[in-house]
């Protein structure tokens, strides 16, 4: 994907669908949140966006975790379904569809493309014999055991032993067209380290892969042999395209390829790139449907340097986190601190430094103080300067003038931290500006025009600065803009594009002189750390 490349005007984006096994952590708000960025940008950008997450409910793993509660498999679905939802909600996520497996139109999806590769004579019935982890839904090949045969990423579990009748998927047969695509789309796998982790394992060589499970009913049946109840994951993987019929819709591929078909970002952690960026194009490719555009396998969140896990006891509640510090709060410190492609730390600390400095200090000083200024030598209103009498080597300006163009550049690649830090460094050079030019000094020597140019060009540029961190903290977005006399919201999605129209409000010099300004309110307050944080976790923060 590039900026300037043309590209077609609509665009789809999907999460993971997460199991239900238990409430959403950390990891699957961590997915949802780079999604819902990427979904604004694109939309403020002016394209037709579909944001798809959603609920994986079939399968062992769930049938049991509902056992173990007392509940039936579709009751204990429902209410850890409200739970995501709940916590989507919070973090202002605007999602458009939400997948739930269990839907009954998501089986009619399901049959048609199993009939599909059925037909081409990709399945065929033959022994499974293996370890499964039942918490990963995966065979596993012995050498990927610990040893005592517990999975590396449940630790806390074994490993069962299955011996088997399972249909099978020819996965072998699709290994040269996959080998194929890797070559022509380099940017299918993304970032690039995941790339070469997947053509590690494709040279490898690809083996068959079961899709149906006996003894064990929670799921769709086999349409040809309902003796066998389809894999999770095959069910799963389809998913995202019962997503994409429109409701009022019959469920049928044709309707459901027809308007967001190829999906432009699968989102997904690097725990699940096989199935995406191997099987599921596979999958694809046995159903005479064209590949998505990419496949995008972020990193893994640890906390205090740890592995998060149930185990260790060390998981950290989204929905603490959000009601704490707010959606604007966690959003920003997950996207800005840690780079998309990487594994990243969270410290409660260092949360808290870095909201401090960047939102409530760089930025949010810097509008009140301007807005300060403007009411006092300005009657409240924007300085009366029109953007082209400001010299193009103003520094505000000649920075400011290229800040859309690498911002759009950096959310294209899902650098959502160097997108921050290219605009964080226009606000700091604001306030810069501000000590260097010293308006009130300019004031009192009776400089009027020097002082409106000055308060024109910061203003300007925290405007701007506002708009391109948008799809990040939508909230104080939407305040700094209310606070500089335009009545946008951020978060009214379906109007954004009109009314903060990219081509314009991307761009350097679209404040209008005069425009009426409000008096200042801090758009973000100073957090505190909590009395509960250890002082160790503090001196750790500062290391
Ligand atoms: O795998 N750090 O669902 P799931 C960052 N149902 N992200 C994390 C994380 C962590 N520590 N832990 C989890 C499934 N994630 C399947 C998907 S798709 C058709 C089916 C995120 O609930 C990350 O996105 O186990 C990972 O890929 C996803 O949660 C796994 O979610």
């Amino acid at each position: 994907m590039s900026y300037t490349e043309p590209r077609k005007n609509t665009f789809a984006i999907t999460t993971p669908l997460y199991y239900v096994n238990d409430l959403p952590h950390i990891g699957s708000a961590y997915t949802t949140i780079a999604a819902d960025v990427v979904a604004r940008f694109e939309r403020l950008r002016g394209f037709s966006v579909l944001m798809i997450t959603g609920t994986d409910e079939h399968g062992q793993k769930i049938q049991r975790t509902a056992q173990a509660a007392g509940r039936s498999p579709q009751e204990h679905c429902d209410k850890i379904v409200a739970g995501f939802e709940s916590l989507w909600e919070k973090l202002n996520i605007n999602y458009d569809r939400f997948s739930r497996t269990t839907n009954p139109r998501h089986e009619a999806i399901v049959r048609e493309f199993f009939q599909r590769v059925w037909d081409n004579g990709d399945i065929y019935l033959g022994q499974q014999t293996g370890w499964y982890c039942v918490s990963c839904e995966e065979f596993k090949e012995e050498r990927d055991l610990l040893d005592d045969r517990r999975c590396p990423l449940h630790p806390n579990r074994e490993a069962e032993w299955r011996d088997e009748q399972n249909y099978f998927f020819r996965l072998s047969k699709y290994q040269p067209e996959l080998e194929r695509l890797y070559q022509e789309r380099p940017e299918f796998i993304q970032p690039e380290s995941r790339r070469n982790e997947v053509l590690a394992f494709v040279q490898r060589g690809l083996q068959d892969f079961s899709v149906s499970r006996v003894n064990m009913d929670w799921g769709f049946p086999v349409p040809q042999d309902p003796n066998h109840t389809l894999y999770v994951w095959f069910d799963a993987l389809l998913g995202y395209v019962t997503a994409l019929v429109d409701p009022d819709e019959e469920p049928t591929l044709e309707n459901a390829l027809s308007k967001w078909w190829p999906i432009d970002i699968h989102l997904i952690g690097k725990d699940i790139l096989r199935f995406h960026a191997v099987y599921w194009p596979a999958m694809l490719m046995s159903a005479g449907v064209s590949v998505p555009d990419c496949v995008f396998g972020h990193g893994f969140l640890t906390k205090d340097g740890q592995k998060i896990s149930k185990t260790l006891g060390n998981t950290i509640d989204p929905f603490q986190l959000v009601e704490r510090y707010g959606s604007d709060a966690v959003r920003y410190y997950f996207l800005k601190e840690i780079e998309l492609g990487r594994d990243g730390d969270f410290n409660e600390t260092r949360f808290i430094n870095t909201l401090n400095a960047d939102l409530a200090n760089d930025l949010g000083n810097l509008l009140n103080r301007t807005l300060g200024m403007a009411k006092k030598y300005c009657e409240g209103q924007v300085p009366n300067v029109s953007a082209d009498r400001i010299p193009d080597e103003n520094p505000l300006k000649a920075s400011g003038l290229t800040l859309g163009d690498r911002a759009a550049r950096a959310y294209d690649s899902l650098a959502f931290s160097h997108a921050c830090e290219e605009i964080l460094a226009l606000v700091r050079d604001c306030n810069k500006y501000i000590d260097d030019r010293a308006p009130w000094k300019l004031y009192k020597q009776g400089e009027q025009q020097a002082v409106e140019e000055v308060l024109y060009a910061v203003l300007e540029s925290a405007r701007l600065a506002a708009y391109l961190l948008s799809p990040l903290i939508p909230n104080i977005s939407t305040a700094i803009y209310q606070q500089l006399g335009y009545k946008i919201d951020f978060n009214d999605q379906s109007a954004i594009a009109t009314a903060a129209k990219f081509t314009t409000h991307a761009n350097w010099g679209t404040l209008s002189a005069k425009q009426p300004l409000s008096p200042p309110k801090p758009v973000f307050a100073r957090l505190e750390l909590p009395e509960t944080l250890s002082s160790s976790q503090k001196d750790k923060a500062s290391v």
